[in-house]
């Protein structure tokens, strides 16, 4: 396990494939495990072996990766399920039980007591058998406190290095998280984890305040996967850690958008645009009065700069635009203007906006030109072109899969092929990142499934005789 301060466990294989409508393949699953352990994740919960032969060839799988993260099978407090565990080679299982009057009541039907023997009588057979043990009370927010702090105490006594202070139906505010884990944490020996569901949105936020008030262990899924509306995004509680309460959790950030896309395809789920960090629009600026305070300094309208999570920022020019983000447009395409042409251009530009969705840089080119009055496309700067084959999921209409790519910037055409690809499409990119961001933005398109990527490095042209339009993927503008 990684020496950090704040260790976050992920548990995208077990509680994520509790979401609705999501199962992982066995090699999907080895995948991410790979995936997680590379980006720095110290404890991986693999799934609960029980459940199917599936899960358990994948848990078993996942055991004998010899990752770094320590491995972890999410149990019954039962033996069958302990043994079960030992044959996946596990380094750990998280023993689960509902402690709240409701789950003792309606859903086990024991007593506070029954519940106690059988965590206490678990935990030694799993510590006798060499594995490292973590309790879970579950539902522990809404278990009476006395309670909660008794079973926790004597399951930490009897071998439990790790309780889960699970918020099972995400019912908490920080404040109550807060004050809930520096009582457990002041009666109870063990380290504490935080399994926060995300009900009303809080579940960063209570992730948080239990880590400042003693939890060293944070439970997240990839892209907030799990029952309902899941559990803590691994993205954002990483950052915020970091960015907020300057606490390592060992993550490489930069390796957070692959591993959510990685999580997109398998999964079938896609993140919003307006998703924080990892997010399309996470650090784009649109209003006029945005854009120009942030080019002159990008504190002005950003929580953290982009390069934290190797990103950059994107300055959207259309409508809302002022003069000095389509100045900085115009900069950057080497179109030198002055300040009556800029405006004539800006002006322009918002009428075009009205009547037009996305504002393409062939129309700032049309609108420059129109403007000076002179051709201005030998100016602009040479531009990467990408040739991309795309292969998509069958269950998902190609031509509903292409229309959604052709809307993608840097996408200049894309063809419905047959053969080994069902779509190729040509991008266009005035540098890498931006041709990166380009691919990315298509990779996270739903329904594609994997994709190839050839860079062109020359260019030669046919005759061009009986096909006029094959001239036009070259044409760099309009
Ligand atoms: C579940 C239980 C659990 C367990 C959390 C944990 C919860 O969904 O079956 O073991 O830390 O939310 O209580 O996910
Ligand atoms: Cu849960």
């Amino acid at each position: 396990m990684p020496d950090s301060k704040v260790i976050i466990l992920d548990s995208t294989l077990r509680e994520g494939e509790q979401t609705p409508g999501v199962s992982f393949r066995v090699d999907e699953k080895l995948d991410i495990a790979k995936k997680l352990d590379e980006i720095g994740v110290g404890m991986i919960e693999a799934g609960s072996p029980i459940v199917s032969e599936g899960v358990k060839e994948a848990v078993k799988k996942i055991g004998k990766e010899n990752l770094k993260a320590e491995v972890i099978s999410h149990i019954r407090p039962l033996k069958n399920d302990i043994d079960l565990s030992l044959e996946c080679d596990v380094d750990r299982v998280a023993i689960f039980i509902g402690t709240s009057k409701s789950h003792r009541e309606a859903k086990l039907k024991m007593s506070k007591e029954q519940i106690e023997e059988k965590v206490l009588e678990a935990i030694s057979y799993a510590r006798d058998h060499g594995l490292k043990v973590r309790f879970t009370p579950e539902d522990a927010t809404r278990t009476e406190t006395d309670y909660l702090l008794r079973i926790c105490r004597k399951a930490s006594e009897a071998g439990a290095d790790r309780i889960s202070v699970a918020d099972t139906v995400g019912i908490m505010t920080p404040n109550q998280m807060y004050d809930l884990v520096s009582k457990i944490h002041g009666k109870v020996k063990a380290e504490l984890d935080l399994h926060c569901h995300n009900d009303l949105g809080l579940a960063v936020a209570n992730s948080l305040a239990g880590v400042q008030a003693g939890a060293t262990a944070v439970h997240t899924t990839v892209n907030g996967l799990g029952e309902r509306t899941g559990i803590a995004p691994l993205s954002e509680v990483a950052v915020a850690l970091k960015v907020l309460l300057n606490i390592d959790s060992g993550i490489k950030f930069e390796l957070l958008s692959e591993l959510s896309s990685m999580v997109e395809r398998y999964s079938g789920v896609y993140i919003s645009p307006t998703t924080p960090i990892i997010g399309s629009n996470a650090f784009s600026h649109k209003a006029g009065i945005h854009t120009s305070a942030v080019l002159v300094n990008p504190q002005t309208y950003e929580a953290f700069d982009p390069a934290l999570i190797g990103r950059g920022r994107k300055i959207i020019v259309d409508k809302y635009a002022g003069r000095h983000a389509v100045k900085a447009l115009l900069d950057e395409m080497g179109i030198n203007v002055n300040d009556d042409q800029l405006n004539q251009i800006t002006k322009e530009l918002k009428n075009l906006a009205d009547k037009k969705k996305r504002i393409e840089d062939s129309d700032i080119i049309a609108l420059s030109e129109k403007v000076l009055g002179h051709k201005v496309s030998g100016e602009a700067p040479e531009l990467l072109t990408g040739i991309v084959s795309i292969k998509t999921e069958p269950h998902i209409y190609t031509t509903n899969i292409i229309r959604r790519i052709v809307g993608i910037n840097g996408v200049s055409e894309a063809f419905e092929t047959s053969g080994d690809y069902d779509i190729i499409t040509y991008v266009q990119a005035k540098d890498v990142a931006a041709l990166n961001e380009c691919l990315e933005a298509i990779r996270n398109t739903k329904g594609v499934e994997a994709t190839t990527t050839r860079v062109v490095l020359k260019r030669f042209q046919g005759n061009g005789k009986l096909k006029e339009e094959s001239k036009k993927p070259w044409k760099l503008f309009g």
